[in-house]
């Protein structure tokens, strides 16, 4: 190791040969059995057990159930002829709950290999992955692994694997040509917006392929002859890309490399007698060179020494490729030890693969500058409106410089857990002589101690002074030496077995970090301007008694190289390196950007494509051990990217994670690592959307619905509207329209509910992140500030406008866009309120767009009105939260506030003395404009506000307007709620989109499964060129627990999986139904609770949260029984 550590260390100070780099796939591809080749291409492990060992699965639970759950990394070294690379790689997970992890290795790296199984291709996942380190702009290189699979399984010809891979390639290139597409046409767009603002001419043709042609996509596809592809078999140990092939040919037939490296790949033969290669295999129907020269070299070879096991022919072939093969080998009773053994001398893949990463993938140094300012301009701000100083650190990053005077910039993307025991300074090593030497002088001296110190108990402790004497124990006088030994020793054995040390995860952009050094912590908050105008010139992270919002200083502990399962202690770092960072864990959470200057911005937040859905409650078996609970869960909370740990207002302890396989790990963490104690966890607590529909124009039978219907529900609200709340301040409209008045009878405010359409309710769930910008913005505006929004942000927004304008047509949304108020809940969900007040104005959500350069038109709102307005918003803000229906958040419901009254008495400020008559908004605004000069008569106790007193009581005790606008945040709520009761109700349930690769042969189990789930098939495909079907198909959240595990045990584990969260989508029948006319009577009975799912699911909501359920349990007692005894 010692030898191997100091080549590393001396490698990390060459970036230029440095290699940042992570493996991607879809689960199970192989990308930890690739990992194993490479890992024992330096020795770490044996070549014999490569592809068996998995050993960067180091975890327990990853070794059983065969999948990886963490990311983890190693630094191997490769030399390919004089120069000499640092190979820092990175293992990710492909499995769908953990592609968090894969988030957080994609940001350290400047490359990745994808791995795609030759016979499954390009699955979900795989998509997502050339998605994110596109996201991330990291280039990728591709290795077609699982060859092996097309020879033994599907039992293919060399002729007919050729198709088959070259369908991969295709698809895969169509994956990153899409990409590749949106990226230019977004860019066009952007350059066109700024032409457009330099000319306002505006009309102008487009050219829709322009810029695709101008753009270079040379580097972008994935081709062999581009060097970007390695053939591989991971299991078996071999893999080479055409070049090797093109290299030995050469050779032997005397043709051309670069001529072969451009034929051996693609529809090219070889014409023997002209000894010339031509184009037209196909049409002319013979072999392609690539089947013919590569191909059928490794069909033959698996074909004698697996299929047919001819030990002739075996060694006809091993003698003509020239390697060795050990007697033990060749004499197995496996063949593929024999195979591997021959492949690996033969085409080791490792060879393959790390060539082609050290010529095709970027170094530190190549990091390009788009991805810099991308890197650190956070959110919606725009780089160029970013301080000059912190400008100024991009040539830092592109020069990756580990001069002395460079400034450190560190990105910590996640923390990870590992046992103190294991680090590197508490592991045991060999004793030098000296201290050997050391040692016995201590126990000797410590036996002197000892023998004085019962002698001293033993005269009744009169010498103190001698049982000091020991100064090396450290031990108080008094206590017998070996016991006392004893008892630290078991205290600090205890206080260590305890202890979990968190570990940053974190590359180094520029600089070079040393063991001891004080760093600024930068909390994804921060911001550079500010920073740099509260400290002081020069300041420095050591000096720092930082008063600055999200900024503080700690220092660096300890330094590691990471090696896969091991660490080992570094003295300083340079730029350009992936490394773990020890003494983090108070400062950091799970990621950071670390610098020395103040100037540095927080790096762009990671993009999790993961959204954690699967929550349950966790509480401990024995409720002594809640603190342990809670402590565990905080250092859970750490140790995952994107697990997250709340406490929720019933003070259940709850742990929200991406899917069932995530909450395993995360409890089995929890219970042996994080708190030890036994904690039991409910059932999921599945989560629900609450909405409302038209009304259905058919009964639950199937029949024409007359008006009845409509009826009953206005009666149901009616009725609940006069139980308990006294109904003189609610009036509910036959057409829906709920008005409501506050207690203290000073405003009233009228609501209807509507449903919204699907397609708007679908863009704004996919624009939260937008919205929410949106809504910072116009709060910045109202602040009076300026916007520094980008220009590609308000492009987005306009663009969301325009949308949102074509898919609210019609009558009913007339002018809908323009009006909206405000989204909800938490103002960015997808619900709408809007102003449909017949003459109140007010600031449009949309202001950022026009009113980009007069914000202080906003001011022309008086303040009032502001605050009422505001209520309103707070008001529809609760209602959206949580539904009447199970508490749950509302979604796609639009509220539509039709009238608005606020007394005059309610507003003391703006009113004129002799004002009686409710004031609406619209004279308030309108007077406002006037002059102010009339409000100033009205005062608390003026004429005005006595007459009032007098006709109303309460008035009189609402001083100001605070208790009126608390009134009206709880009318407004209260009118949301009835509004939304008065029309059809109902569930919306999460669905997750599967795709299950299973054979012909388990096929209809499958369906079987899927249908007793309540799921829907959307799509079956046959796999070209296989027995493999791949079928698409969403399911209920609420019915997926158990899934995975029942598919596969139903088809004997061929089919398995991938659940990922997909969509929102309505239950369709209604949970307050009853029978009304005589067939649903018969159809369903007098409880007609049998077939109604979403009654079941709101009922299991509501009495998970200890609301009323109104359940019939059992009227016919008789009836039933005799049905049971029929049975
Ligand atoms: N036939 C064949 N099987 C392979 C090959 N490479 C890997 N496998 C098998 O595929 C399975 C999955 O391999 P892993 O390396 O764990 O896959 P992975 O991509 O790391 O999986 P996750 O990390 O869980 O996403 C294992 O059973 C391997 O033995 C190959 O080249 N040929
Ligand atoms: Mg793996």
């Amino acid at each position: 190791m010692g030898l191997r550590l100091e080549k590393i260390i001396a490698l990390q100070r060459n970036p230029a040969n440095t290699r940042n780099l992570c493996i991607l796939a879809h689960v199970d591809h192989g990308k930890t059995t690739l990992a194993d080749c490479l890992v024992a291409s330096n020795g770490i492990i044996s070549s014999r057990l490569a592809g068996k060992l998995r050993y960067l699965d180091s975890r327990e639970d990853e070794q059983i159930r065969g999948i990886t759950m963490k990311s983890s990394a190693i630094s191997l070294h490769y030399s390919n002829g004089d120069q000499e690379y640092l190979l820092n790689l990175i293992d990710s997970p492909g499995h769908v709950d953990f592609s968090s992890e894969v988030s957080t290795a994609v940001r350290l790296c400047d490359g990745a290999i994808v791995v795609v199984d030759a016979v499954e291709g390009v699955c979900p996942q795989t998509q997502v992955v050339l998605r994110q380190a596109w996201l991330e702009n990291i280039r990728p290189v591709l290795v077609i692994n699982k060859i092996d699979r097309l020879i033994m399984e599907l039992k293919l010809t060399s002729q007919e694997a050729y198709g088959h891979l070259q369908k991969i390639l295709e698809q895969v290139n169509a994956v990153t040509g899409a990409l590749f597409t949106s990226k230019v046409l977004e860019e066009r767009a952007e350059k066109d917006e700024e032409k457009e603002n330099e000319t306002p001419s505006g009309d102008q043709v487009y050219d829709w392929s322009a810029g695709l042609e101008e753009a270079d996509d040379s580097q972008l596809y994935f081709s062999p002859d581009q060097g970007n592809v390695v053939f591989a078999s991971a299991i078996d140990g071999w893999g080479f890309s055409i070049q090797q092939f093109a290299h030995i040919y050469s050779q032997r037939m005397g043709i051309k490399a670069e001529v072969l490296l451009k034929t051996l790949w693609g529809d090219f033969y070889l014409n023997a007698k002209a000894k010339k290669i031509m184009k037209g295999a196909q049409a002319k129907g013979k072999k392609q060179l690539f089947v013919q020269l590569v191909l059928d070299n490794i069909w033959s070879l698996y074909d004698a020494v697996v299929i047919r096991r001819d030990k002739e022919k075996v060694e006809k072939v091993v003698t003509s490729l020239g390697v060795k093969v050990m007697a033990r080998d060749s004499r197995h009773s496996d063949p593929k030890v024999l195979l591997s053994a021959i492949c690996s001398q033969w085409l080791p893949v490792s060879q393959a693969v790390l060539l082609m990463v050290c010529e095709k993938l970027p170094s530190p140094l190549d990091m390009m500058a788009e991805r810099v300012e991308k890197l650190m301009s956070v959110g919606a701000r725009r780089f160029d409106l970013l301080p000059e100083q912190t400008q100024g650190l991009k040539r830092a990053f592109l020069q990756c410089s580990s001069e002395e005077n460079a400034p450190v910039i560190i990105f910590v993307s996640k923390m990870f857990a590992v046992d103190t025991k294991a680090l590197p300074q508490n592991r045991q090593r060999p004793l030098t002589q000296e201290e050997i030497a050391q040692r016995r002088e201590l126990a000797r001296q410590r036996h002197a101690g000892r023998m004085a110190a019962d002698q001293t108990a033993a005269e009744s402790h009169t010498d103190l002074a001698q049982s000091r004497s020991t100064p090396q124990d450290g031990q108080p006088a008094g206590l017998s030496g070996a016991k006392m030994e004893s008892l630290t020793l078991k205290d600090s054995k205890e206080e260590e077995e305890q202890k979990e040390t968190f570990i940053a995860f974190a590359r180094i952009y520029s600089g070079v970090v040393k063991k001891g050094q004080r760093v600024f912590v930068l909390g994804p908050k921060y911001d550079p301007a500010r920073g740099l105008n509260m400290l002081p010139e020069g300041c420095s992270a050591a000096d720092c008694a930082p008063e600055v919002p999200h900024l503080s200083c700690c220092s660096v502990e300890s330094l590691y190289l990471l090696m896969g399962r091991e660490l080992e202690e570094l003295e300083e770092v340079p730029a350009g390196n992936v490394l773990g960072i020890g003494g983090l864990e108070e400062c950091v959470l799970k990621s950071a950007t670390l610098s020395t200057s103040p100037a540095c911005p927080p790096f762009t937040p990671l993009n999790f494509e993961a959204t954690p859905i699967v929550r349950v409650a966790i509480e401990p078996k024995h409720p002594s051990e809640m603190p342990k609970l809670v402590r565990g869960m905080r250092l859970l909370n750490q140790a995952d990217p994107c697990a997250e740990v709340l406490i929720q207002e019933t003070g259940e302890h709850v742990l929200v994670t991406a899917g069932e396989v995530h909450l395993q790990r995360c409890l089995d963490d929890l219970q042996d690592r994080f708190a030890k104690i036994d904690i039991s966890a409910s059932k999921p607590i599945i989560p629900f959307r609450e909405t409302v529909v038209r009304p259905p124009k058919v009964d639950m039978v199937n029949e024409e619905m007359g008006k009845q219907q409509k009826v009953a529900i206005i009666h149901q609200v009616k009725e609940e509207a006069s139980q308990g709340r006294s109904s003189d301040t609610l009036h509910v409209d036959p057409s829906g329209l709920i008005t409501l008045t506050t207690p203290n009878r000073l405003a009233t405010v009228s609501v209807r509910a509507m449903p919204l359409p699907q397609e708007v309710t679908r863009l704004l769930e996919s624009n939260t992140e937008l919205i929410r910008t949106l809504e910072q913005a116009n709060m910045s505006l109202r602040e009076g500030k300026s916007l520094d929004i980008s220009l590609r942000t308000l492009e987005a927004i306009a663009g969301l406008k325009a949308e949102l304008e074509s898919l609210l047509q019609g009558r009913k949304w007339r002018n809908a866009v323009e009006r909206i108020w405000a989204f909800g809940p938490r103002r960015y969900g997808p619900n709408i309120l809007l102003n449909n007040v017949e003459g109140y104005q007010r600031p449009s959500v949309w202001q950022c767009l026009d009113r980009r350069d007069k914000a202080d038109e906003t001011g022309a709102q008086s303040t009032a009105i502001r605050d009422f307005d505001n209520s309103v918003v707070s008001g529809f803000q609760l209602a959206t939260l949580s539904g009447p229906m199970c508490e749950e958040p509302l979604m796609g419901v639009c509220f539509s506030v039709e009238r608005w009254d606020i007394q005059s008495s309610g507003l003391p400020q703006h009113q004129d003395s002799l004002e009686e008559d409710p004031v609406s908004p619209e004279v308030l605004t309108d007077r406002k404009v006037e002059g102010s000069s009339k409000t100033s008569l009205q005062e608390e106790g003026m004429p005005a506000g006595l007459t009032q007193a007098r006709h109303r009581p309460e008035a009189a005790s609402a001083d100001c307007y605070g208790p009126v606008s608390g009134q009206l945040i709880a009318a407004m709520k209260e009118a949301c709620r009835h509004a939304f009761q008065a029309q059809p109700q109902r569930l919306m349930a999460a669905m997750y989109t599967c795709e299950i690769m299973a054979t012909a042969e388990v096929l209809g189990r499958v369906y079987g499964v899927l249908g007793k789930r309540e799921g829907r098939v959307l799509q079956e495909d046959m796999k070209e060129g296989t027995d493999v079907f791949s079928i698409k198909a969403v399911l209920p959240v609420a019915e997926s627990f158990g899934f995975a595990d029942e598919i596969r045990k139903r088809t004997s584990g061929l089919a398995s999986p991938q659940l990922i969260f997909s969509h929102w989508e309505v239950i369709s029948s209604d949970p307050y139904w009853v029978p009304t006319t005589e067939e649903e009577y018969l159809h369903f009975g007098e409880k007609a609770d049998s077939a109604n799912q979403a009654l079941k699911y709101m009922n299991a909501v509501r009495r998970r949260k200890g609301l009323y359920v109104e359940e019939k349990i059992v009227e016919h007692a008789e009836k039933q029984r005799t049905l049971s005894k029929n049975k």
